[in-house]
């Protein structure tokens, strides 16, 4: 991961000498509470489907900005609760134009996952919910929270272990993700999930509060959706084996089903 930083502090140091950023339009901004409540509503699960070329460890495909508009289109038609747009370049084949084009062409929200390490990134491009890693911001988490806030963008803050999620419990961000990789080692184990998401449900309880608990990674089948639902989360957000399927229709509609 350290490599992945060292390439994005690049991209933010061109990004502020071009100056180029749409800016985000606070009116214009898709709720991902209102999705997740309504597909709940229809006993349907609330799958957020990943548009992601690669991963440092897997090439899937090569996808143009049409391309991931169609993608979109199809995972949308499938009934998925929104759209993650992977806008990393270097690693994972993403780009800002990805985001551009899945935005103007879905109805849906659209969560822009990159590693956000300065603020000025969060006026790149309109998007919906911006991924924050918890373990990639440490002590500037709250700021990068509040900061999404005031632009009107919900932060999906990333943990992986427990320590992690108290930190995010202590911001003010409502979604958590707690990521089923280690982003060191990219191991899988849907165990994260089973061991976080009670105690996110149990600290609501507690404090009155409530959370929108996101599991991400390395969900391939409708048992592993059933595990995790079942153990709290209230998303799930689905990347690769979505896209490396012949048919993202079909295969986007058997995890939302
Ligand atoms: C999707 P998967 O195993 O379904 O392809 O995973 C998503 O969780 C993963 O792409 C991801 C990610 C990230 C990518 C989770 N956190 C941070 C880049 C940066």
């Amino acid at each position: 991961i350290g490599n992945i930083i060292d390439s994005t502090k690049k991209r933010v140091d061109d990004l502020k000498k071009n100056n180029s950023y749409s800016g985000i339009d606070k009116t214009d901004i898709r709720n991902i509470e209102t999705i997740i409540n309504e597909t709940k509503k229809y006993y349907k699960v609330p799958v957020i489907a990943e548009i992601k070329p690669a991963s440092p460890s897997t090439f899937y495909r090569e996808i143009s900005p049409p391309d991931a508009a169609s993608i979109a289109k199809e995972m949308e038609k499938a009934g998925a609760a929104a759209i993650s747009v992977l806008t990393e370049p270097d690693y994972f084949h993403g780009s800002i134009d990805n985001l551009d084009y899945v935005r103007n062409e879905s109805t849906l929200p659209v969560l822009r996952k990159d590693f956000i390490i300065d603020e000025t990134q969060m006026d790149e491009q309109q998007t919906d919910l911006i991924l924050l890693i918890a373990s990639v911001l440490g002590n500037q988490l709250e700021n990068f929270v509040s900061t999404a806030q005031s632009k009107g963008i919900q932060p999906l803050v990333e943990v992986h272990d427990r320590n992690e999620l108290e930190k995010a419990l202590q911001t003010s961000a409502k979604i958590i993700g707690i990521n089923n990789r280690n982003l060191n080692t990219f191991e899988i184990d849907l165990q994260t999930t089973y061991d976080l998401a009670p105690i996110i449900k149990q600290y609501d309880i507690e404090n009155n509060t409530n959370h929108i608990v996101i599991s991400e990674s390395g969900i391939d089948s409708q048992e592993d959706v059933k595990q995790l639902i079942n153990s709290g989360a209230d998303a799930l957000l689905i990347g690769s084996s979505i896209i490396k399927s012949d048919d993202i229709y079909s295969k986007t509609k058997e995890l939302v089903e």
